[in-house]
């Protein structure tokens, strides 16, 4: 087996310089049921609403639809959600047998609400709240009306297309008229064209068992510029035009080889969520369905035709088609949500009320996390971890790839090379840091392993359409992969991780769930065969883009169960589905040691924070190749300012550790992993303040700039919560880069800024052109804005628990300014029982002042305030006066003044005073 990985690896190096192989993914037209379902072109939708079948209940109506093509009758319910949402689900009345409806991306039944419904002979009306949604019978099309506004429409383009499950042999119904007969027909060889009934890719097969099966839908966004969302791919954050332009985007859980930048290829995970945006408002759709979809995208102002807008001036109608997205699935059932907005956060904490929002992580997992394959052994691991110390740079989490395991048996150890990991592990808590180690979900199929054994035995395996154990090839040689969907399956996989179960392992190791798509190195486009057979009867066609959540949901439970349920669980995924932020960090895969992977990084994790992953990162330096110089100090000053913070590498490349380069390069690495820890508080309150709202952290601009066009398609800026705006350095040899400063009206509107290094300010809308020498990256502290920070850098995040806060406070153009402090004990779950500090502070008229958000709530912390920075006044007091809770008066000293700041030196006062205040004395 070890010769396997060895000549595995000889080849991945030897391709190492080529990009993906494309031959091995499928293009939508071979994909069948994504060419007949994209050639759908009616005049007319042939489906139509039987308004007499109307049932009308407190919160949803059901209501048949009938194909007029074919005569068959799908079943179509909607229904109100609380906080302008509705649901709708159109499925076959009376199916051959059932078809798969996903489970597990909600985080639990919605709020529903009540609706009122008027029917005229020709549509429906259901108001929900200030919204309503048209139901329009002949032919069939949804509109969705926010505050009277048409907002969605379904149908509009007559794209619906529904596969009911029949029989091979059955003939087509007679027409109901001659019109009809010609489209019929069509529709009918159209089905039957190869590759409906069975489908061949490269030397696999697929024996389809259920025949064709696909839905479609299309969807008009009427108050949208742009389109964004439908993660993962290496592309731009906005949507481009797909219609008449190459494939449509692909949501296939997939693990692509060197993938390819400015791509629609599927990447390792799907979430189908796309979100309008146009001045006027934002919503969006999430499509729920777990098959292999393609999204067409038409009339996206990204992909506008120079030409023809011109054209379209002249000829005075500047009228655009509006965005539309055409989601076509291979099985499954059409179940949509439907978030009306009506601003952009309106419609993120939309899309997370229905699917959850990410957990707090405990503090070591916002720290930085060093990460390669592999590091060797047990002393290569510790004298990393001393080296960092040495060199005086923060680290909090070690990481072990693959290697370290006996054959690539997970839950087992190579004791050769790790005589004691439970001593190492502990060494590692001594120096205030933690482990993190990989477990992928194939299991090697050796009978002196007691994972396959067990499996084998209990039948705990995906079979194949045989009903065997399905077998199939990974790093272990020959593999089986676990049957996740399966409760009993679930806790068996979560009972590994318990202490008892697998000794060497800790109630705090974090754990990396990689390949999980699930990767099969000889299986059809990498992955698994379609008609694998999964519990409940159901094929992998029609869950596998939740596989991967499924293993984390085992993985998650185990992780609480080995901690009593104390400690909150640290898990990082590959493959992620609607919901992964429930149970892990996302990170964007195997990408390359190339700027313009380091560019594709802002995009690609702004897209997943708004389809509800705000845990999001990229391996720093590039997994694949190694990074010239530049390239790698640029990506740790951009990866400091992105949520997950990791540096990873491939087995074949150079050791990057920071201090294997000289002394100026190591000193700029360094420089910015510093900065990170001194914005800790920052970003452990930007998580607790994710957990609560549902608001992603990383934002496009567009979330707080809706009004300004040009800050529509910019994806090398981007911001963190409402705060800072970050433009990193991500071109070679830059000596200057371009800053955009949005509008907040759409015009000439202007935010203070100040640039969070030397305070400058800024107030102006457009583009700045800003010097950058090694060290620099642009970030800037929003006028209005407090952020916390601690200034005293230690060797791990954990060892900084009880260190003091310096408070930043930039003014706006009101002189006044607003911020929030969240202290908990940073690791255990205590803070759900009200243990914890959250604190709000304001500037006005010259006073900081601070109280609890939530009084209720306790927390027992040495934290104190060192200082404060007030940024932006004109004129520098002489003194300032503290004021406790019990009124007691202190004077303190004001230092450092300069032109835009100065510093209020050690006011003393305990985070944990209910209120106080601090008042500047001229
Ligand atoms: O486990 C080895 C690698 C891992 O380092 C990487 O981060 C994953 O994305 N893994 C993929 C398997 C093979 C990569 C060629």
């Amino acid at each position: 087996m070890r010769q396997f990985s060895l000549i595995f690896l000889l080849v991945i190096s030897v391709i190492h310089t080529l990009a993906v192989d494309k031959n091995n993914f499928k293009t939508c037209d071979q994909a069948s049921f994504c060419k007949r379902s994209r050639s759908v072109q009616h005049e007319r939708s042939p489906f139509e609403v039987n308004i007499d079948t109307l049932i009308v209940n407190p919160n949803y109506i059901n209501v048949d639809l009938t194909n007029k093509h074919n005569g068959q009758i799908f079943d179509l319910k909607l229904e109100g959600i609380k906080g302008n949402t509705f649901h709708f689900e159109i499925d076959e009345k009376s199916p051959l047998k059932p078809r798969y409806r996903v489970v597990d991306a909600l985080k639990g039944e919605p709020t529903y609400e009540a609706i009122k419904v008027t029917a005229t002979g020709s549509d429906i009306t259901v108001k929900c709240g200030e919204n309503k949604v048209i139901i329009y019978a002949t032919p069939f099309k949804l509109e969705f009306y926010q505050n009277d506004v048409l907002t969605i429409s379904a149908n509009s383009k007559a794209k619906m297309h529904f596969e009911h499950l029949r029989r091979k042999q059955e003939a087509p119904p007679p027409p109901e008229n001659e019109n009809e007969q010609n489209e019929n027909e069509a529709q009918d060889q159209n089905q039957d064209e190869p590759g409906t009934w069975e489908e061949n890719f490269k030397s696999h097969h697929d024996i389809k068992p259920n025949g064709p099966s696909a839905v479609a839908l299309d969807f008009t966004f009427h108050q949208a510029n742009i389109l964004f969302g439908i993660p993962e791919h290496a592309d731009s954050f906005a949507l481009k035009t797909t219609v008449g332009n190459g494939d449509p985007y692909r949501l296939y859980n997939l693990d692509v080889f060197e993938y390819e930048l400015n791509s629609r290829m599927a990447l390792y995970g799907s979430i189908p969520v796309v979100y309008g945006h146009g001045h006027k408002s934002t919503s969006g759709i999430y499509w729920q369905n777990a098959a292999e979809t393609w999204v067409d995208i038409a009339g996206t102002a990204s992909e506008q035709n120079v030409m023809e807008s011109i054209v379209s001036f002249v000829a005075g109608s500047r009228q655009q088609d509006a965005p539309s997205a055409h989601f076509i699935s291979e099985s499954g059932i059409i179940d949509v949500f439907v978030v009306l907005g009506p601003s952009p956060n309106d419609a993120f904490k939309q899309y997370t009320a229905l699917t959850g929002s990410g957990n707090l992580p405990q503090m070591f997992a916002i720290g930085y996390h060093q990460c390669r394959w592999n590091y060797n052994d047990q002393q290569d691991v510790m004298q990393v971890a001393t080296k960092f110390d040495e060199h005086d740079i923060p680290m909090d989490t070690m990481w072990l790839d693959i290697e370290y395991t006996d054959s690539k048996k997970y839950f087992t150890w190579d004791h050769q090379k790790f005589p004691n990991a439970v001593e190492m592990m502990k060494n590692l808590t001594n120096m205030g840091r933690h482990l993190t180690f990989i477990i992928d979900p194939h299991i090697k199929r050796d009978s002196g392993y007691f994972f396959h054994n067990d499996c084998t035995d209990r039948g705990y395996y995906i079979k194949n359409k045989d009903g065997k154990d399905y077998e199939g090839w990974c790093w272990p040689g020959s593999a089986s992969y676990p049957d996740f969907f399966d409760p009993e399956i679930r806790k068996y996989y979560a009972d590994q991780y318990l202490l008892e179960n697998f000794k060497e392992n800790s109630r705090d190791t974090g754990i990396w769930n990689d390949m999980n798509e699930p990767s099969v190195f000889n299986g059809p486009e990498i992955t698994m065969p379609k008609d694998n057979l999964h519990y409940g009867g159901w094929e992998h066609r029609d869950v596998h883009n939740l596989y991967g959540q499924m293993q984390l949901v085992g993985t998650f439970d185990g992780l609480l169960r080995r901690a009593e349920n104390e400690l909150r669980p640290f898990i990082l995924t590959r493959a992620h589905f609607s919901g992964t932020q429930r149970y892990a960090a996302v990170w964007t895969g195997d990408n390359a040691a190339e700027w313009g992977h380091l560019e594709a990084s802002i995009p690609m994790c702004l897209s997943l924070s708004v389809a509800g992953i705000s845990f999001c990162g990229a391996d720093i330096g590039g997994f694949f190749g190694n990074p010239e110089t530049e390239l790698l100090y640029r990506w740790y000053q951009t990866g400091a300012f992105i949520p997950f913070f990791r540096a990873h590498a491939h087995i074949d490349t150079k050791r990057r550790e920071p201090w294997l380069y000289p002394d100026d390069v190591k000193l700029i690495i360094r420089d910015a992993i510093r900065k990170r820890y001194s914005f800790l508080p920052l970003w452990y309150t930007m998580f607790y303040e994710h957990e609560r709202s549902g608001l992603p952290i990383m934002r496009p601009l567009l979330s707080q700039y809706p009004l300004d066009k040009n800050a529509y398609n910019i994806d090398n800026q981007f911001m963190l919560s409402d705060k800072l705006l970050i433009r990193p350095v991500m071109q070679k040899g830059a000596s200057k880069v371009d800053v955009y400063f949005p509008s907040r009206n759409g015009d000439k509107q202007a935010d203070i800024w100040y640039d969070i290094d030397d305070y400058r300010k800024i107030e102006r809308v457009g583009v700045e052109s800003v010097t950058v020498n090694t060290y620099k990256v642009p970030v800037y502290q929003r006028g209005g804005t407090i952020i916390p920070r601690k200034m005293r850098i230690r060797r791990s995040a954990i060892l900084m628990e009880n260190d003091p806060i310096t408070l930043i406070v930039a003014v706006d153009s009101d002189k006044r300014a607003k911020g929030t402090l969240y202290i908990d004990d940073e690791k255990s779950f205590a803070y759900r029982q009200g243990k914890y500090l959250y604190i709000e502070f304001e500037f006005i008229d010259g006073v900081l002042s601070s109280q609890l958000i939530d009084e209720t709530a306790s927390y027992t912390t040495k934290v104190w305030l060192e200082r404060v920075i007030i940024v932006g006044l004109d004129k520098v007091p002489s003194s300032a006066t503290l004021r406790a809770s019990n009124n007691q008066a202190t004077q303190v000293d004001i230092i450092d003044a300069s032109k835009t700041a100065f510093t209020i030196r050690k006011p003393g006062v305990s985070l944990m005073e209910p209120t106080w205040s601090i008042t500047l004395n001229y």
